[in-house]
């Protein structure tokens, strides 16, 4: 029986099958077509309950099922997220994405506090997603009454190899979560991760489930596995960096109108990696020293970065930091 991921997935293995620069040429046509190729949208990011988390999945630092040496932390108090937001936005946010370690939010006092944290990121100007695992219909109305913009769901690898990723939930319930959140209009943030082991055609068939959805997500992240110690993927071989930007081209091609974000594992990237992702059209990234619990680049790293891009870096013979 046809799916709707099937002719996604032929077109998504047909370019991912193109010699490298063709499809680098491609990706970069499209991504210009459809974007200001110097509009990098930049994301903060908290973890506002980290550590603890029912789920299996095997790359997760927070996960309880494994042991890590992450210090749990309960939900952050109001104030702190005001305050982590307001600095975010004096540092050039234009996004606040905040990470609960949770399977689903329990209706009661913390969930009404999650929903006056939207409430206090909005008021600081920045745009507000969420990632709180699965969501009811009823829950996902309150967080847009609350002025939730986005809320950042992965279905993280294909239908056939996440069994062998996560055991304490289905394909079909991320499903579920991103139809209930599309259906009380906010935003779609999803993507995956690469490095888990999958082949070629499950990274194709993770972008031809998203890029079916109708509408498509607005933002794809893509992340590269950071293997931590403790979980099941620790001792995973590294991505081959050229691997990623091919990724980031099929996914650039197959949803034009989406950012796709550059996330986590760019401490594990060169420079000069990361300005061929964005070539290939990626223009998001996250901001700041940590992730949720893992690092990132340092802002001064990435202010760099960014820089270079615009023709205004140090010029002839100086090296970046
Ligand atoms: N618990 C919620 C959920 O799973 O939807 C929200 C938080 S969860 C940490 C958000 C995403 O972080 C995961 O879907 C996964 O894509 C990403 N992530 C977690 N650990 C990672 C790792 N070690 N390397 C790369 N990405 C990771
Ligand atoms: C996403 O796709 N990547 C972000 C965000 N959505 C929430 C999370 C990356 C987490 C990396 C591991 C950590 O810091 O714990
Ligand atoms: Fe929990 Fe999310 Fe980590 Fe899975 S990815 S263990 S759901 S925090």
């Amino acid at each position: 029986m046809q799916t709707p991921r099937d002719p996604w997935l032929s077109r998504a293995e047909a370019l991912m099958a193109l010699p490298f620069f063709d499809l680098l040429y491609e990706a970069h046509r499209v991504h210009r077509a459809h974007h200001e190729v110097l509009d990098v949208q930049k994301c903060a990011l908290l973890s506002i309950k980290t550590g603890g988390c029912p789920e299996d999945c095997a790359y997760c630092p927070q996960s309880a099922h494994y042991d890590t040496g992450l210090k749990r932390e309960a939900l952050m108090p109001l104030a702190e997220v005001r305050e982590a937001a307001r600095t975010a936005a004096a540092n050039g946010a234009a996004r606040f994405c905040m990470g609960a370690a949770w399977r689903q939010p329990k209706d009661g006092p913390e969930f009404d506090r999650v929903l006056d944290m939207v409430r206090a990121v909005k008021a600081e100007g920045l745009e507000a997603c969420l990632t709180l695992g699965m969501l009811t219909p009823e829950q996902a109305v309150r967080l847009r009454e609350a002025g939730l913009d986005a809320y950042n769901h992965n279905l993280d690898t294909s239908r056939e190899h996440y069994d062998r990723i996560i055991s304490t939930r289905t394909y079909d319930e991320r499903l579920t979560t991103l139809r209930n959140v599309r259906k009380a209009g906010i935003t779609i943030c999803s993507g995956g991760i690469i490095g888990m082991g999958e082949s070629t055609r499950d990274r194709c068939a993770l972008l031809a489930e998203l890029a079916a959805l109708e509408p498509q997500p607005e933002s794809v992240p893509i992340n590269l596995l950071i293997p931590v110690e403790g979980t099941p993927l620790a001792a995973s071989a590294p991505v081959d960096p050229l691997d990623l930007v091919r990724m980031v081209c099929v996914a650039r091609i197959l949803m034009p109108h989406s950012r796709v974000r550059l996330s986590a594992g760019r401490t594990a990237l060169s420079r000069e990696a990361q300005v061929m992702c964005f070539f290939a059209g990626a223009n998001s990234i996250f901001v700041g020293d940590t992730l949720l619990t893992c690092l990132n680049p340092p802002p001064d790293a990435d202010a760099a970065l960014l820089s270079s891009l615009t023709g205004s870096s140090p010029g002839a013979g100086a090296a970046p930091p």
